[in-house]
């Protein structure tokens, strides 16, 4: 079995959806959907951008897809191929080099695809398509920029201009803050016949002519350069001058350079598991897929919660960032981890001003963060399938854990690597802002000396509007706690502290720390358990599939006001797990076990982020078949198509960055017990029956190393 390889025979126009997320392939730049050349707007095919966002009148504000590589027309012997259906197809994506691939057998030709966006220069897309003949016959091939953009909330771009030489342009803007987008192809082609370029109504394109022979094979490298008004004051220029300089180059020396860029990824990075083929497939493929949208370009960028798949979730930075994918980057390789980072640094000034929005002080981050750190999230997220009603949500307004979150990450960065230059570099103010945000969230009674979070959502959002819950608390607690923990990181620089305090006006909220830390509500704990929120234990306590049976279509939402969910103790997703997870020392191993055994049986796992934490704590508690269990539903999620499709009549499909971080999670934190702090590894490793080895490189104190985990213990060794 080739472990590095997905491959899907079979030609199904049906699927192109989840083809499009599951062979993606990108470069933090850009993600290209993994739709085949010649596919049309149906296919929901896109190259979309990180970073880049707009709003359609009053639709969702969302990243923009720029115009992409097409086949517009394939005409063989007199006949029409673009979409007819094949005698045989098949769709490859190698993880190793990323590397999208697909050979389609029209009977009389044989088509074949290769594709790369680069990972060693990220505003190059490069394509090689082959047509290898069996009967002869005259052929016409039309290839080009096509402006039919699919857009969930589209269309993004206007004023396009277009021009075709012997390089195709494409220039437009985007509508709400007319940023340039440019996209330049340049073609380089081995057959004998003319190649001409005009503009269409689709975009500019080249057609090819000739006639072919039997036997005989035509290649044509195609080079695509995509550049933003973000990246550069001239884009089409730049565009132009990367195809060029490509096209020089040619396709195979840009094909191994990318090659060579993800050999040096990987060397990074790689988690291998051995005992089960499949699973150590997966866990390439769950590795690719976060990999692959690292944003290594940028030094301040965080990764959407779709990655790079598309326009769900309106392409916006959730939680998913600091406390999923963090981690990963932050063992393997930390300036990416600090590029995650550097984005809510630099984004602060949106947190301040969504808190003053809402009557608070602070830093209240977006829910679901766009550039600059506007909050993208609506007060209307779902639909309802039955009334067609957009469905008031209180993800924006009461999902107040983002900022403890974020705080926890700041704080973690420093924890693992030991380095502080994040926190003088703006981490520690943002810490400082986020414990502020809670100290004026919090409320009390003149009768009670507790104070709570009252009215919020934590991470199972199937409960909204709820009180104390332990999650929210004891994140909000940590923050406040970190806050208060600076004075000691800075205890050599006495100067750092007081400097910012002054400068933050914050002497009465740091005089106010200990005592908030003090009195803010603890769970409620009966035989062990903690309460999810205050009256959960009250709510409805029946089984996943009495709640399931309620539903009376399947795509309805759980959650809100009248879903199934709201009135049971079923759970979206790990909430006090989650807790326990990002904690561990705050509880014993037998009030994670009672924990465990309560929540997991109530658990949906309806969220992506969920089994990676069940199966965390699993390790912990040596629940290993377990953990086994929900390690292969997270790892193999995108390379099967899987996870909830819609949210009400939303669609929130495309590939699952948090659960590809959280495989990693799993193998490397959980099955391997790594643990590093201040840049000094510890392992305890626990791994399940079903593994007999695992290996992983991580960046420690030293430098970079190859960790080997065996059943017979462990070995670390220097990496070059
Ligand atoms: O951040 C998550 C949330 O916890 C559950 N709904 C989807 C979001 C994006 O992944």
């Amino acid at each position: 079995m080739d472990l590095w390889t997905l491959e899907q025979p079979g030609y199904d126009p049906q699927r192109g959806v989840t083809d499009g997320n599951r062979f993606l392939i990108a470069n933090g730049y850009m993600g290209v959907r993994g739709t085949l050349l010649e596919a049309e707007r149906q296919a929901c095919p896109a190259v979309n951008l990180a970073g880049v966002y707009d709003r359609n009148g009053d639709k969702w504000r969302e990243p923009v897809n720029a115009p992409r590589p097409r086949l517009f027309s394939l005409r063989f012997g007199g006949q029409e191929y673009v979409g007819a259906t094949p005698r045989e197809h098949v769709l490859r994506l190698s993880y190793r080099h990323g590397v999208f691939s697909r050979e389609t057998d029209f009977g009389p030709f044989l088509l074949k695809e290769e594709r790369i966006a680069s990972l060693s220069e990220p505003h190059l897309l490069a394509e090689r398509l082959s047509f290898t003949f069996r009967e002869a016959g005259q052929a016409q091939v039309t290839l080009g920029l096509s402006t039919d953009i699919w857009d969930i909330n589209g269309p993004h771009l206007f004023d396009f201009q277009q021009e075709a030489a012997d390089t195709l342009l494409c220039r437009a803007v985007t509508g709400e803050k007319a940023i340039p987008v440019a996209t330049a192809m340049a073609l380089t082609w081995d057959g004998r016949g003319k190649k001409a370029s005009a503009l269409t109504a689709e975009g500019p394109a080249f057609t090819l002519c000739f006639d072919a022979r039997p036997g005989e094979t035509v290649t044509a490298s195609l080079f695509m350069g995509v550049y933003t008004g973000l990246d550069d004051p001239a884009p089409a220029q730049q565009a132009q001058a990367l195809c060029a300089r490509a096209q020089s180059r040619g396709l195979d020396a840009c094909f191994q350079d990318n090659g060579h860029a993800w050999e040096k990824v990987w060397a990074r990075c790689q988690a291998e598991l051995t005992g089960s083929d499949q699973e150590a497939l997966s866990l390439h493929a769950s590795q690719f897929y976060l990999n692959s949208i690292a944003p290594r370009h940028a030094e301040n960028l965080s990764i959407p919660a779709r990655g790079l798949s598309g326009q769900t979730y309106k392409g916006a930075i959730f939680w998913d960032s600091e406390i999923f994918l963090f981690p990963q980057f932050v063992y393997t390789q930390p300036q990416v981890a600090r590029s995650l980072l550097r984005y809510r640094i630099e984004t602060l000034p949106g947190a301040l001003q969504k808190a003053a929005e809402y009557g608070f002080r602070g830093a209240f981050y977006p829910w679901e963060s766009q550039e600059g750190g506007q909050e993208g999230c609506t007060d209307f997220n779902v639909v309802d399938v039955f009334t067609h009603r957009p469905v008031r949500t209180y993800f924006r307004d009461k999902q107040i854990h983002i900022s403890a979150d974020i705080a926890y990450a700041l704080w973690q960065y420093y924890d693992i690597t030991g380095d502080r230059s994040l926190l003088e570099e703006g981490g520690a103010e943002v810490i400082l802002q986020c414990a502020r945000f809670y100290l004026s969230r919090m409320s009390g009674h003149l009768d009670r000396e507790e104070l709570d979070l009252t009215d919020v959502i934590g991470p199972d959002e199937y409960h909204e509007r709820v009180t104390n819950n332990a999650f929210t608390n004891r994140m909000a607690r940590r923050c406040l706690e970190s806050a208060l923990a600076l004075e000691a990181v800075f205890s050599d620089r006495p100067g750092f502290m007081a400097a910012l305090k002054e400068r933050l006006g914050y002497e009465a909220d740091w005089a106010r720390l200990p005592e908030a830390i003090r009195r803010l509500r603890g769970p409620w704990i009966r035989d062990g358990v903690l309460e999810q929120f205050d009256g959960y234990f009250d709510l409805e306590d029946c089984p996943l599939e009495t709640v399931r049976s309620r539903l009376k279509d399947p795509r309805e939402y759980w959650g809100g006001d009248h879903g199934v969910a709201g009135p049971t103790q079923i759970i979206k997703q790990a909430d006090v797990i989650a807790l326990m997870a990002l904690l561990p020392e705050d509880f014993s191993d037998e009030t994670v076990a009672k924990n465990f055994a309560y929540y997991e049986p109530r658990t949906e796992h309806g969220s992506s982020l969920s089994a990676c934490m069940y199966a965390l704590t699993a390790c912990r508690i040596g629940a290993l078949d377990k953990a086994w269990e929900l390690f292969k539903k997270t790892a193999s999620i995108d390379l099967v198509g899987g996870g909830k499709q819609w949210a009400g009549e939303i669609y929130i499909g495309g590939t699952h960055p948090a659960a590809n971080g959280g495989a990693w999670m799993i193998a490397v934190l959980g099955f391997c017990g790594a643990r590093m702090q201040r840049g000094e590894l510890t392992l305890s490793p626990r791994l399940p029956s079903q593994v007999q080895a695992i290996r992983f490189a991580l960046t420690t104190a030293e430098g970079p190393r190859q960790i080997t985990v065996t059943r017979e213990g462990w070995r670390s060794e220097p990496i070059d």
